[in-house]
């Protein structure tokens, strides 16, 4: 099968704990099962060097400072922004697990840190077509395991984290409701993603929040 046109880049974002990793490899499983060209990414990418230090802030080995570490969460999307962009002018869909909306809804959820000033260094990266927000009940995910083993596992912090992802909503956001079976729930992503890969194969790929 033939594939003419771009990729669409779909990001798939929430809180801890969501099914966003579940939900994204299926999507990306299923797709390679239908003849669809798809990649799985996701962010932090902690196979790099910079995706190195983030694990070790993440898993608590490591402290460092807030401006600095948000500064490193969008370093390692810039270094992945020319693969992407070769994968998707190829015709590759990109399945990606968070994205910047992730960078900025975390970041602003500490303290003195505003939406502004954390989307800067952001702009300009590849607009995704689609961001699918997975939408969990902070009673439900607290049920999950392993929750709480990492930094911001805490359900205060969350709780700010998703008020933020809410106000990052634009015209490419759909909130999905994760609180329901993982089947429903994939049968309604599935459904927004083949739409977005439709409507983006002849659109030209824009910049993230110029
Ligand atoms: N996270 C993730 C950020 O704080 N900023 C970012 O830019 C990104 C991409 O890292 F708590 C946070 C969100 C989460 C943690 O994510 C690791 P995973 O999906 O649990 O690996
Ligand atoms: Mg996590």
């Amino acid at each position: 099968m033939s594939y003419p046109g771009r990729g669409a880049l779909v990001v798939l974002e929430g809180c801890d704990k969501a099914g966003k990793t579940t939900q994204a490899k299926l999507l990306y499983e299923n797709m390679i099962k239908a003849g669809i060209p798809t990649n799985y990414m996701c962010f932090p990418d902690r196979t790099t060097k910079i995706g190195k230090l983030i694990d070790d802030y993440l898993k608590c080995n490591n402290d460092i400072e807030d401006h600095a570490i948000h500064l490193l969460f969008s370093a390692n999307r810039w270094e992945n922004v020319p693969k992407m962009k070769e994968l998707l002018h190829r015709g590759t869909t990109l399945v990606i697990d968070r994205y910047a909306y992730s960078g900025v809804a975390f970041s602003s959820a500490k303290k003195n840190f505003s939406l502004d000033w954390c989307k800067q260094c952001d702009i300009g990266l590849p607009k995704p077509d689609l961001v699918l927000f997975f939408d969990l009940n902070m009673h439900n995910a607290v049920q999950r395991p392993t929750y709480g083993q990492e930094r911001y596992e805490n359900q205060t912090f969350q709780e700010k984290v998703r008020r933020n992802f809410l106000l990052l909503q634009d015209e490419s956001f759909k909130v999905i409701d994760a609180n329901r079976p993982i089947e429903v729930v994939y049968e309604d992503a599935k459904n927004s993603v083949l739409r977005a890969i439709q409507e983006s194969r002849f659109k030209p790929l824009q910049e993230l929040w110029v």
